[in-house]
C-alpha cells in the first residue's frame, strides 16, 4: 500500500549571494564550490528565505536546501516519489549525488521518481537530499517573473515536501466529474451521475487482472451513495485510462454541495490484484451544477452572485509559505464577511487552500499567473509553453475540487491586440481541451471596451480603479454599461450574452488612519470606495458579482512605484496583513450580506 512520510521541519539552508553557482553546474562542481551543508543555518520547510534574514529581503537568485531522509519500509517493487507542494521558481533536486530532476514554475506541485537514487532501506544509510532553487527574474518564459509585479517574489521550497512509496501497480490520478438535472425550477435533482477516469500506472507492466471500485460516501458518516467496479485484463507497462459511470441511486435525496451548504462526500478508488488490494486513494467530491443562463450564473437549480474577493497567499512573517492553519483561518474571515467566493489572486495555491474551500464552503477561481503580459512578453516563444504546463499541473491537482468554479487564464495582459488574441486563443483552446467544459474559463481583464478576448470567456470579467488612480468613481458605472450595450448588440461581437462580473476594484487605505473628510489613504475613503462600487454593481441585474481588491494587504517589492505602496504593501486590503479588520471590512460583509438575503443563497 502507499505509504507517505513528510520532510517539512527541520533544514539547512545556503544562499548563493555572489552568483557562485551556475545553472548548467552538476553536484560535483556544485558542491566544490559551495560550503559543506553541516555549515548552514537551519531553517523550517516550507519557508521562503526572503523572511529568513533581513538582508534577504530583496535577494532574488538562487539557494540551497539541504537534509537527510530515510525511506519508510515497504515492498521492494515500490517506487519511491519525492513531491514538492511548490518551490519558487526553478528548482532541482539531487539525491545521494545524483540527480533526480528539475522543475520550473513557482506556485504547482511536483514529484520526482527517485527509486534508483535512494540507498537499499535495509542497508541502514541514510539518504542525503540537495535542493537548488531559483527565483531570479527576467527570463522571458517565467511566468510571471518575466516582469515586475504588483506581488513578492519569493524564493524557497514554499510548500510541503514528502516522499512516498507507491505500490505497484497503483491508482496514478482520477477525473471526476458529477453532472445533475434539474426539472423546472426544482430545487432537487431529478438526475444525478458520475463519471470517473482512473489512470491505473502499471510500472513495468502487471499480468494480473486488476479491479477497480469506486465508493462514493457521504462525509463523515457510512452511507453509500453510489458504488461501480471494472475489472482490467493485464495491463501493459505504463499508465491505462479506465472508465467508469456511476449512477447516483436517488437524486433526490442527494446532499448538494453550495457555499451556504458545503455538504460533501468522499469517492474512495481502490486498486485490487490477485493478491488483494494494493492501493487505495481518496477525493473529496461535491454535487453541485454551476450554470451561466444569458446574463445570470445559477447554481444548483438557484440564482447565484458572487461575492467575491481576491486574495494573495502572503503573511508578513512567512512570506508565501503561509502555514494551513492561516489559511484556514483566513477563510473563516471571509464567511464571516458573506464572501462566496474569491480569486486566489494571480497563481495556482497550496492544496490546503483548496481543502478548506471545500469544507467550508467558497467558491475559488485559481489562475495562471500571466500578470499584465504586453506584446513585448508574448514574443517570447518558451511563454505560452510555461502558460500550457502551468495549467495541466494546476488542472491535475485541482480539478476535482468542487469549490473550483473558474479557471483564468490571465490577469490584465494585452488582451487588445493581434498578438494577446493570439496568446489567449491558444490557451483557451488548450483549457478547454482539458478541462472538457467541467468548469467556467475565463481571463481578467482591465481593458474594458478594448478588450478583444471577451468573446472566448464564459463571462465577462472588469478590473477598474476609477475613483483612485484617476477619474471620478463614478466613471466605472460607464464602463459596466457601455460594455453591456455592446454584448447586447445584435452582431453579438463578444460572444452571446453572459454575466459581468467585476473582478477588481479598490483603493488603498493604512490601517488605523481614519479622516472625517475621507482622505485618500483613509479607512474611510477606501470604505465608501468599496461602498460606491458594489452598491451601484447591485442595481444591475445583468452584473452577476463583485470581487473587492482585495482580502488583505500584501507585501510587495516595487521600485518603480515607491510613492503608491507605502510601507511596501499594497494596501487595498479590507484587513491589514496582520488580519486586522479596516472599515472596508465592515462595509462589505453588510452589503454583501443584504445581496445575499436579496437573492437568497442555494
Ligand atoms: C491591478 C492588478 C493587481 C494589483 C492592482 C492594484 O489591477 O491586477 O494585481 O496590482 O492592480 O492594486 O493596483
Amino acid at each position: 500500500m502507499r505509504v507517505q512520510a513528510s520532510l517539512d521541519g527541520t533544514w539547512r539552508y545556503w544562499i548563493d549571494r555572489d552568483s557562485a553557482t551556475k545553472e548548467t553546474m552538476g553536484f560535483d562542481e556544485i558542491t566544490t564550490v559551495i560550503p559543506p551543508a553541516a555549515s548552514w543555518k537551519p531553517c523550517h520547510v516550507p519557508c521562503c528565505w526572503n523572511v529568513l534574514e533581513p538582508d534577504l529581503m530583496r535577494f532574488f537568485g538562487t539557494g540551497f536546501f539541504a537534509r537527510t531522509f530515510a525511506v519508510p519500509p515497504g515492498k521492494g517493487s515500490d517506487r519511491i516519489v519525492l513531491r514538492f507542494g511548490a518551490a519558487n521558481y526553478r528548482c532541482s533536486a539531487w539525491v545521494n549525488g545524483r540527480e533526480a530532476g528539475s522543475h520550473d514554475g513557482g506556485y504547482t506541485s511536483f514529484a520526482f521518481d527517485i527509486t534508483t537514487l535512494v540507498h537499499d532501506p535495509s542497508s541502514g544509510r541514510t539518504n542525503e537530499l540537495l535542493v537548488r532553487v531559483d527565483n531570479a527574474w527576467g527570463h522571458g518564459d517565467r511566468l510571471p517573473w518575466c516582469r515586475l509585479v504588483d506581488w513578492f517574489n519569493y524564493g524557497g521550497i514554499h510548500g510541503h515536501v514528502l516522499i512516498e512509496r507507491v505500490p505497484s501497480p497503483s491508482i496514478a490520478g482520477a477525473t471526476i466529474r458529477t453532472d445533475l438535472g434539474f426539472e423546472g425550477d426544482a430545487p432537487s435533482p431529478s438526475r444525478a451521475s458520475m463519471d470517473i477516469h482512473v489512470d491505473i500506472d502499471a510500472g513495468q507492466g502487471c499480468k494480473d487482472t486488476c479491479t477497480v471500485t469506486v465508493q462514493v460516501v457521504k462525509r463523515g458518516g457510512s452511507e453509500v451513495i453510489a458504488t461501480a467496479t471494472r475489472a482490467t485484463g493485464p495491463l501493459p507497462a505504463g499508465t491505462t485510462g479506465i472508465d467508469l459511470q456511476v449512477a447516483v441511486v436517488d437524486p433526490a435525496r442527494l446532499d448538494l454541495w453550495s457555499p451556504d451548504h458545503p455538504a460533501l462526500h468522499d469517492t474512495r478508488i481502490t486498486l485490487e490484484t490477485a493478491g488483494g488490494m494494493v492501493d487505495a486513494r481518496s477525493w473529496a467530491t461535491g454535487f453541485r451544477k454551476v450554470e451561466t443562463r444569458g446574463t445570470a450564473f445559477y447554481v444548483n437549480n438557484r440564482r447565484f452572485f458572487m461575492l467575491g474577493t481576491n486574495r494573495h497567499v502572503d503573511h508578513p512573517d512567512t512570506g508565501l509559505a503561509v502555514p494551513d492553519a492561516i489559511h484556514f483561518h483566513d477563510l473563516l474571515i471571509m464567511k464571516e464577511a458573506n464572501i462566496n467566493c474569491f480569486r486566489g489572486s494571480h497563481y495556482p495555491n497550496p492544496a490546503a487552500v483548496l481543502d478548506a474551500c471545500d469544507e467550508l464552503g467558497l467558491f475559488f477561481i485559481e489562475e495562471i499567473p500571466g500578470w499584465q503580459l504586453q506584446d513585448v512578453h508574448y514574443a517570447d516563444p518558451g511563454l505560452l509553453g510555461a502558460a500550457k504546463s502551468c495549467f495541466d499541473e494546476m488542472h491535475a491537482r485541482d480539478a476535482n475540487h468542487p469549490c473550483i468554479i473558474a479557471w483564468s487564464m490571465s490577469n490584465e495582459c494585452a488582451t487588445d491586440t493581434a498578438k494577446g488574441r493570439k496568446y489567449h486563443e491558444a490557451l483557451y483552446a488548450h483549457a478547454r481541451a482539458i478541462d472538457k467544459g467541467q468548469h467556467l474559463v475565463i481571463h481578467v481583464s482591465n481593458r474594458k471596451a478594448m478588450d478583444r478576448c471577451y468573446d472566448l470567456a464564459d463571462f465577462i470579467t472588469i478590473n477598474t480603479y476609477e475613483g483612485w488612480y484617476g477619474g471620478g468613481m463614478g466613471e466605472f458605472v460607464h464602463h459596466v454599461d457601455l460594455i453591456h450595450e455592446i454584448m447586447m448588440d445584435e452582431d453579438r461581437e463578444l460572444g452571446e450574452p453572459k454575466p459581468i462580473v467585476l473582478t477588481e476594484f479598490g483603493a488603498g487605505a493604512i490601517r488605523g488612519y481614519r479622516s472625517r473628510d475621507k482622505a485618500r489613504w483613509s479607512e474611510d475613503f477606501q470604505a465608501g470606495l468599496l461602498r460606491f462600487y458594489i452598491t451601484e454593481c447591485m442595481k444591475r441585474d445583468f452584473v452577476g458579482g463583485t470581487w473587492t481588491w482585495m482580502f488583505c494587504d500584501t507585501r510587495v517589492d516595487l521600485p518603480t512605484r515607491p510613492d503608491g505602496r507605502p510601507r511596501s504593501y499594497n494596501n487595498k486590503g479590507m484587513i491589514d496583513e496582520h488580519r486586522i479588520e479596516k472599515l472596508a471590512y465592515m462595509v462589505v460583509r453588510d452589503l454583501y450580506g443584504v445581496w445575499k438575503a436579496r437573492e437568497g443563497a442555494p
